[in-house]
């Protein structure tokens, strides 16, 4: 024996290192995502009120549905989230006299940001944005829905109380979420860190996303997603 299986390891790792250097620097592609069926793409509140000329619009938010719409043709299961709220949500500023949109307000369960009145429940604001082609789309998940509590979060309201799709996506077999959609500093940041509290790998589609960045808010929720280990992914990394 003159190897160790040690040297034999390491010999084998600078292989590795330097073939991917080499590929690197030659500008070949980095290998690709390969979606299965233990992946599922949830689309995050791409409604009309988060469009340009909705009440609450994202910047360029309406640059997100091409990505989604060639995405979800890449996974096998998808699934959508809308904003849901009552009328005099605890979440308007007009239900809190005195205060205006992008003001703080405390509620019983933390400060709650207040917004323009948004998404009510059966208005065209809250409708799905008519551009979106997912047909094969298999749950709808809407949140916010009590009057007195906002839920960001998909998998939690901001009482932390479960909205059951960790339960669903577990149940279904799910091992890694990938959120893409409005905003990436609000909905589908907060659904992708408590994606990965409820034990799902988690991956956000930058692309496929545009944020509000109300007061640094979006670097401060790409910060806290890393921390949450969200992995931070463009389209063009899926194949
Ligand atoms: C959202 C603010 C208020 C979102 C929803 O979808 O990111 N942001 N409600
Ligand atoms: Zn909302």
């Amino acid at each position: 024996m003159t190897e160790t299986g040690f040297d034999l390891t390491r010999r084998a790792a600078l292989g590795v290192l330097s073939a991917a250097f080499a590929a690197t620097a030659a500008g070949a592609e980095e290998p690709k995502m390969q979606i299965g069926e233990n992946d599922i793409l949830i689309v995050v509140d791409v409604q009309n009120d988060f469009l340009p000329g909705g009440s609450l619009a994202v910047p360029k938010g309406d640059e997100v549905i091409g990505p989604i719409n060639a995405l979800a043709k890449k996974f096998a299961h998808v699934i959508m989230t809308q904003d849901w709220h009552t009328p005099r949500h605890a979440s308007f500023a007009s239900t809190h006299s005195g205060k205006k949109p992008f003001e703080t307000t405390a509620l019983r369960y933390g400060t709650q940001v207040l917004w323009p009145d948004h998404c009510v429940q059966g208005s065209r604001g809250a409708a799905l944005a008519d551009a979106l082609d997912i047909p094969k789309a298999e749950l709808i998940i809407r949140k916010g829905y009590r009057v007195d509590t906002d839920s960001y979060s998909a998998f939690n309201e901001a009482d932390r109380r479960p909205t059951g799709l960790a339960g669903y996506l577990k149940e279904r077999g799910f091992r890694r979420v990938f959120c893409a959609g409005l905003a990436t500093d609000f909905c589908v940041a907060w659904t992708a860190q408590d994606a990965r509290g409820a034990g799902f790998e988690a991956v956000v589609i930058e692309d496929a996303s545009r944020g509000i960045d109300n007061q640094g808010s979006l670097a401060a929720a790409w910060e806290a997603m890393g921390k949450a280990g969200v992995q931070r992914i463009n389209s063009a990394a899926i194949a």
